[in-house]
Parts: C-alpha cells; structure tokens; sequence
C-alpha cells in the first residue's frame, strides 16, 4: 500500500473558497449536489490537472461553469475524479451530483444510518465517501448546506453554522438551510437528520453573545441530557476564563448517537457524540461515566479554537490539535475536581496506554513522519503523550509565558491551517526561549529513562544527584538525540517537610524543576541541612520511566510524607508493584508468595487516613492491575504467575484492613439524595475499593451481594457485580446478580454494555467459551461499535489470565473476531487488532500461538488497508 511521508507535503494547486451542498436524503439512496467554488493559485501552471478525492463514490454528473462536462475533459473511478480540461480562468464553478447509500454503509465514516438518524462522520477522510473533494485540511472552505428529507422520518435537519431558511415541500417532504460563515477543512463538515427529543439552554457569552445551545438525543432520554449539558456551560465559561476564547456562532448544538467508531466529533457548530459520553443518570451511569462525560463535552467543546479556528496543515499534525485540547480538557477537569486526583488518573491511564504503544512495534513520534492508514494515528501518543508535550511546555515556560503563547498562537493564526513547527515558534515568540531541543518531545518516539543516585555528605550539608537520560531504541529510529527533561522534585526532610537549599551547581535548577539537557548531569544541593530524601518527577512533570537507587524505607517515608500527592501515591505504586513481581517470580518458582507487613500496613493506613480525601484513598488502595506488572517486567511475561500473586496480594491487604475496612466501609454509606460531585463520587469509590477486600477477607460473596442489592446508583452496582464476577462468578451470588442485572437493563443498551464488559473480566479458564457463548446473544451486535469494544475489546485489554490463556484460545477468539469486523468496520477492527501489540515480550508458548495468529491475518488478500497496516507493524 502507498505510504504517505511528511516531506512531500505540497500545496494544493487549487483552492476552494466556498462549497454549496445539497442532499436528498434518502437510506437507500441519497443524491449529493455540490457546487464547488475552485480557485487555481496564482504560482500554478494554467494546464494543472484537479485531482480530487473519493471513497467508493459512483459520480451522476459533472458540470463546469454550469455546463455538461465533455466525457475527455476528465477521469473518473471510484476513488477519484481528474479533471484534465479547465476554464482558462483562474477562477470557475464546478458542480459535481453523486449518489451514495447510507444505508448500506457499515464503516460508519461519510453519511450513515445510526438507529434511523442520518449522521456523518469525516474526519479523518470521510468527506471523500460523500462527495469528490480536495480532502485535506489547508483546504478551507465557507460552507452552504441544504438538505431535503421526510418530514416525518427526519422532522429533524441540522448542519454546521446558523440555520438560515426551512421549508415544507410537496410528498411529505421539508428541507432546510443551513451556512458556516467560519471558512473550515472538509473533515469538520457534519450533517444530522431524524427524529430526536431534544434538550435546550442558552448562553452569555463574556462580550454577550447569545448562544442558543442544543443537545439531541433519542425520545424519551432527554432527561439524562441534563448532565452534559450543565458541562457544556462550564466548559464554554471556563474556556473564557483560563483561555480568553469565546464562543463564536449563535448556536451549538449535540447529537448523540449509538452507532459511533470513536468518543465524539468536534463539527463547528455541530457536535457528534457517541451517546455513551452524553446519556447519564445515577441509575444507568457510574461516576466513571459522569467524569467521562465532563471531559469529552469540553474536549470537543475546547476544539473549536484548537482545531476548528486554528486547524492542522496535514494529518501529520494532528496532535497539534488532540494534544493541545486533551491538555485543556486536563486542565478543566482538574478545576473542576481534585487536581491531585486527576493527574493520579491521567498517568495510570498513560502508563497503561501509551507506555505499551511507545514500548512496542506501534511506537511512532508524537508527530509522525510517515502513515499508510490515517485512522490508525489517532493514538495514545498522538492524545496522551501530545497533552504531556504541552503540560512540559507549560512547566518549562510558567504559567504567564505559556498563556502569552497561546495567545500569540491564537493571534498569529486564527483562520489559518498549521504545523506544529508553528506552534512552537508562538511560545519561542512570546517567552524569547530557545525551543529546539525541547521539539525532540514532537519528533522522536520512545518513552525517555531516567536513572539516578544521590548521596548526602553530612559534613559538607550537601546532597548530590547523579542523573544519566537515555532513550531506547523504537521502529525505524535507532539513534536518539537527548532531550529537554523538566524533572520537578523536593527534597524532603526528616519532619517531611521540603528542605531549602542554598546554592545548586550541575544544571539550571528553577522553581523545584531541575532542567536535564545533556547525557549525564551531577546536580550539587548546598546548604542542605539534614539528610533528605529526593522526591523525584513531581507531579509527572516528564513522561518518563525511572530507575532510582532508593531502598524501601526511604519509599515508605514518601508514600507517609511527600507533600506532593501524586509523589506519595507513586512511592506507593512502586512499592506494590516491586512487591508483586517478587512475588510472581516466588509463584512461577512454585513457592508461596511472601509480602512485607510494611507495605501491607502503609496500604492499610492510607486507605483509613481521613485527613487524605476519599477519592485519593481509594486510588492508594487500588493495588496496580496485573497489565502494569507485565509491563513493568517487560519480557518473558507468564500473566497466570502475575494473577496469582496479585490475588496473593488482594487476600493479604484485606486481611490486615479486616475489622478497619469493615467499618470504615460502613461509615461510608451516604443516606443523601445522589449527587454526581467529586466528593461524593471519591466515598463511593473508596467504598467500591473496600468491598473487595471485605469479600475476600470473608471468603463469602455476601456483602458484595448485599451492596448490589441495596445500592441505589450505578458506581455501587455494577462495583458490587465487579466484584462478583471477579472472585465469585461461580457462586449462586455470582450467578444471580449478573441475571438480575440483565433483566433490569436489557432495554438499556449503554448498561447492558457494563453487563458484557464485566464478564468480558472474569479471569477464568471458561471465560473464552462464555464470550462466543455472549456473542451469539441476541443483544450482542457486530454492528455497533460500542457492544463489540465492551465484549471483545475489554476481553483483549482487561483480561489478562483469558486473553493470554496458556492454549492461545483467547487470541484466536480475538483474532477471528477482528477478521470478521474487518470487512465491516475496519477502522474499529484494526484498533481491536492492536491488542496483540505486546505480543514479543510473553513467554516463549504465548509468543508462539500469538505469532502464528498474526502471520495467518496478515497472510489474507482482502483485508482493509487499516488492519493490513497494523499487522504489518505488529508484525515487523
Ligand atoms: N477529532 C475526533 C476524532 C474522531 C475520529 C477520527 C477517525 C474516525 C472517527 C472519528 N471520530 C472522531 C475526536 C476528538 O479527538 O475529539
Ligand atoms: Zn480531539
């Protein structure tokens, strides 16, 4: 297949100013008008062909300057209209009529039928299947869409900008008009007809704008719209507040639909949400749910300056909007909840996502180089890693600077397509700083180490850090170049409090964040006056792995002292998972795990420490999962000895917490009406943390059972059928609550999804023939993105003894399943695909079934270019 490398990227010879869209909009067959305004650029010879992009589209009629185009003045496939013969003007109108099936379309990219409602979705290429487009994002374009439909199957007509006429028509048919005066690149296009409830609300904007505000859903959910809606208000006020960027149309409106390949689409002005980010109440949504929902709204909310008014040249850059925004939703959840507690949230989410990917065969630059399928960049790295990128960029420059950056970034370019070599010339601009070394963050692959020793000379009151960076080799880079690491650190003393220093010598040390630039530094603390112990990469200021020489004391005395409370949850972390490789090492040895009573009783401690918020005690008691131990291990990794240990590790923490928990738990139950809020979504999580050490310390599902039961919102439930599912699956509690929670939610897709999802867990050798006995439910649907992520997706990624069972089973189960998604949605098949991406670091056994698996994919003739592009990967 083509490749497509950052170094050829030209501009077009041809622009397009302005498109007229007209739809008759039909399921099995929908006709598209579009009246392209072209412009050839000045520097353009006057003969140069219009090559412009389709996607399996059958053409109807061309026309130049309203004329039948000669069948020689142009070459048409499926896949691509050329267009050889011109007007002489720089300037003329082409009309291009195509005829598509949205229907039939199963890929859920271009215009498709979800549960009735027409929809689109074209980023990253999708407009190509609609209409023959220069599909690209420096092409910007003022759209005028009208759509024609019938009135009773679609009352409902919506598309990007301010509505500007409707009508009724004869046959039962109606049509509206709709105009985006904000030029925009053909992947934020979007369309929406059908018949949805609807939720509404205004907004004041700061310079007063008033902003009619719309969130559509099916009939009778409108009620489980109030939530999004409420974070649609904060989001648009905060981004005024933190950011100064105002909303610009007079309407914004949110549909939700339930066949969605990703979270959701910023459209201008039309927002399209999988409706798993927009439906929630206490019944159906857990916490997770609400705290998703929050995030996802703003996400697509915040896109409308980074990556609507200021978009990306090429999809080279597409972190230069995902990056950017994942940062500001970051930022606004963590003002709107704990800061602490987010930031634990977003490195446990890094670490367990985009470490893997950068680890691996997968592993590309923030902004790659070269792509055969765009679709599979939309990444951990390109999101996650790209947001670290920007929170560096803020902790290298201050808060002021990198706010005059932005600002200049939004100046500067406002209404234009960029690169991120632009972005970073705004913050070089604004702060006066060298940048250059810092880039290496957007350009090299690989999860940067950090070794480091320090030692303390007691007669000199001098501490000194030994520090050496290294990056490791990732597909296609051998060689790395150092990088810009911004480490920030305390150095705690003995009463845990933070010592000062009075001179440092070995590297710019500025505001608790030592700069790394070189291979090797040796960084002098003076003036110290009690021996310290170094708390290092506070807060997460780098996107690094660590290896300090540090012994277990001065580890326990950070998980009981830092200030900073990510450092302490880490040392934590560290600790149990050093503890939970010794033991799995002691099981694949045949001996009995040991534990060391310290680290179980700090674990113990934390979780009963009312000074420490709920929310952040439940994460210190959320012992980590068995995927961070194989990580961690890194090579000849048998999943069953790291499960073993891991249970290992559960029964002895909850037999140490015993009599505590149980009361803390009790003390725990709320008897206040549900409130979605931080504070309360932090008791109930660490009561959904303690119910599995009381079952466990019992050997009896029964209070589980009994929380399932009495619980009256959605995190309590489903935590308790968790737990049940877990440990007790088997049990006639087991059984019972996963058919009573069937029963209640069999109309409600979203939940019954939650019931796919918790046994897609279960760690048992019977899980693989549970789930081909779940895929033939009749609830269980290929079709629908969301069902297949939360049967056979959780499976692949949550399930480490059954996916990786010893037979190979699990891979095939998974690998079947990806074949016969490919020739449906390939998009969701290749990222279903990527579960295999760790598969060289298993044992030799695994390894082999793994390959073997790969190989027998690979080999097929008709798979998409999206799953052939990720097994070759996988594979190389
Ligand atoms: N920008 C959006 C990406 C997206 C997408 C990409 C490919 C195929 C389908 C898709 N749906 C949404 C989502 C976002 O990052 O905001
Ligand atoms: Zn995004």
């Amino acid at each position: 297949g083509q490749i497509f490398r950052l170094e050829d990227y030209q501009p077009s010879n041809y622009l397009i100013p302005e498109i007229a869209l007209d739809f008759r909009l039909d399921p099995q067959e929908t006709l598209v008008t579009a009246t392209l305004t072209v412009e050839r650029i000045a520097r353009a010879p006057a003969d140069a062909p219009l090559i412009l992009d389709g996607d399996g589209l059958t053409l109807e009629a061309l026309r130049i300057n309203g004329e039948e185009a000669a069948t020689d003045s142009h070459d048409v496939s499926p896949d691509r209209l050329t267009i050889t013969r011109l007007p002489a003007s720089r300037q003329f109108e082409l009309t291009i009529v195509t005829r598509i099936a949205p229907a039939m379309n199963t890929t859920l990219m271009g215009l498709y039928v979800s549960n009735g409602v027409f929809c689109t979705q074209c980023e990253a290429e999708g407009f190509r299947r609609i209409t023959y487009f220069l599909d690209r994002p420096d092409i910007l374009s003022v759209y005028t869409v009208r759509m024609e439909a019938d009135r009773s199957e679609a009352p409902l007509l919506l598309s990007n900008g301010n509505p500007v006429e409707k009508g009724v028509l004869a046959d039962g048919r109606h049509f509206a008009v709709w105009h985006d005066p904000f030029p925009k690149p053909s992947y934020l296009f979007a369309l929406v007809a059908g018949d949805l409830g609807v939720v509404k609300d205004r907004f004041t904007t700061a310079s007063g704008r008033e902003v009619d505000l719309g969130i559509y859903v099916e009939h009778g959910k409108e009620e489980r719209a109030t939530y999004a809606m409420d974070a649609l208000k904060r989001s648009m006020r905060w981004d005024e507040d933190r950011f100064g960027r105002e909303y610009d149309l007079d309407v914004f409106n949110i549909v939700a639909v339930s066949d969605f390949n990703m979270g959701a689409m910023e459209n201008k002005g039309l927002n399209v949400f999988n409706d798993k980010y927009v439906l929630a109440d206490h019944d159906t949504a857990t916490d997770a749910d609400f705290a998703n929902i929050e995030a996802i709204i703003a996400h697509e909310y915040f896109h409308n300056w980074t990556g609507n008014r200021i978009t990306c040249r090429d999809w080279f850059q597409l972190c230069l909007k995902e990056g950017l925004t994942v940062f500001r939703d970051h930022e606004f959840s963590a003002d709107q909840r704990s800061r602490a507690v987010k930031r634990i949230a977003e490195v446990r989410g890094l670490r367990a996502h985009q470490f893997p990917e950068d680890q691996g065969p997968l592993a590309h630059p923030v902004r790659p180089r070269r792509y055969r399928e765009i679709n599979n960049f939309y990444t951990a790295t390109v999101y996650e890693k790209g947001s670290e990128v920007v929170r560096m960029l803020c902790t290298i420059l201050g808060s002021e600077a990198f706010r005059a950056g932005m600002d200049l970034y939004f100046d500067r370019h406002d209404g234009q397509a960029v690169t991120i070599e632009d972005f970073v010339k705004s913050f070089e601009d604004a702060s006066g700083r060298d940048l250059s070394q810092f880039s290496l963050w957007y350009h090299q692959a690989g999860t940067p180490n950090v070794a480091l020793s320090s030692r303390y000379d007691g007669n000199k009151n001098a501490l000194t850090v030994e520090i050496e960076q290294s990056v490791p080799p990732t597909p296609s880079e051998n060689r790395k170049r150092l990088m810009h690491i911004p480490l920030a650190f305390g150095l705690v003393g003995p009463d845990g409090s933070d010592l000062d220093y009075e001179s440092v010598e070995g590297a710019n040390v500025e505001n608790g964040v030592m700069h790394l630039r070189r291979r090797r530094h040796q960084i002098t603390f003076k003036g110290v006056t009690a021996r310290p112990v170094l708390s290092i990469n506070r807060g997460f200021s780098a996107p690094v792995t660590l290896s300090v020489e540090i012994n277990a004391n001065e580890q326990l005395f950070l998980a009981r002292h830092d200030s900073d409370p990510f450092s302490r949850w880490q040392a934590l972390n560290t600790l149990l998972t050093g503890a939970l490789i010794t033991a799995s090492k002691s099981v694949r040895g045949g001996k009995k795990p040991v534990f060391d009573d310290e680290i179980i009783s700090i674990t113990a401690d934390l979780a009963a420490d009312e000074t420490l918020e709920e929310a952040f005690r439940a994460l210190t008691l959320s012992v980590p999962g068995e995927a961070d131990v194989a990580r961690e291990i890194g090579r000849d990794i048998d999943p069953d000895t790291i499960h073993a240990a891991r249970k290992a590790l559960l029964l002895a923490i909850a037999q140490a917490g015993g009599e505590t928990f149980r009361k803390l738990y009790d003390g725990l139950l709320d008897n206040a009406p549900f409130s979605p809020d931080a504070r309360s979504a932090g008791r109930r999580a660490l009561r959904n943390t303690l119910i599995e050490f009381l079952t466990l310390d019992d050997a009896n599902p029964a209070a589980a059972y009994r929380q399932f039961e009495d619980a009256d919102n959605m995190t309590e439930r489903a935590g308790a059928l968790t737990v049940l599912a877990q440990h007790f699956h088997d049990t006639a509690e087991g059984r019972a609550a996963l058919a009573a929670f069937e029963e209640r939610y069999s109309n409600n897709p979203l939940v019954l999804d939650k019931w796919f999802q918790i046994q897609a867990m279960i760690p048992s050798a019977e899980t693989v023939s549970l789930i081909r006995n779940l895929m033939k439910h009749p609830q269980f649907l290929l079709a629908n993105p969301n069902r297949v992520r939360a049967l056979v997706g959780t499976f692949s990624m949550a399930n480490q003894t059954a996916f990786h069972s010893a037979d190979g089973e699990g891979y095939r189960l998974v690998a079947e399943t990806v074949t016969a998604l490919d020739r449906h949605n390939p998009q969701v098949a290749a990222r279903l695909a990527t579960a295999f991406r760790s598969w060289r670091s298993l044992e030799k056994g695994r390894r082999e079934h793994a390959r073997k698996l790969l190989s027998e994919m690979a080999r097929r003739d008709d798979l998409s270019r999206d799953l052939a592009d990720i097994l070759e990967r996988t594979l190389a």
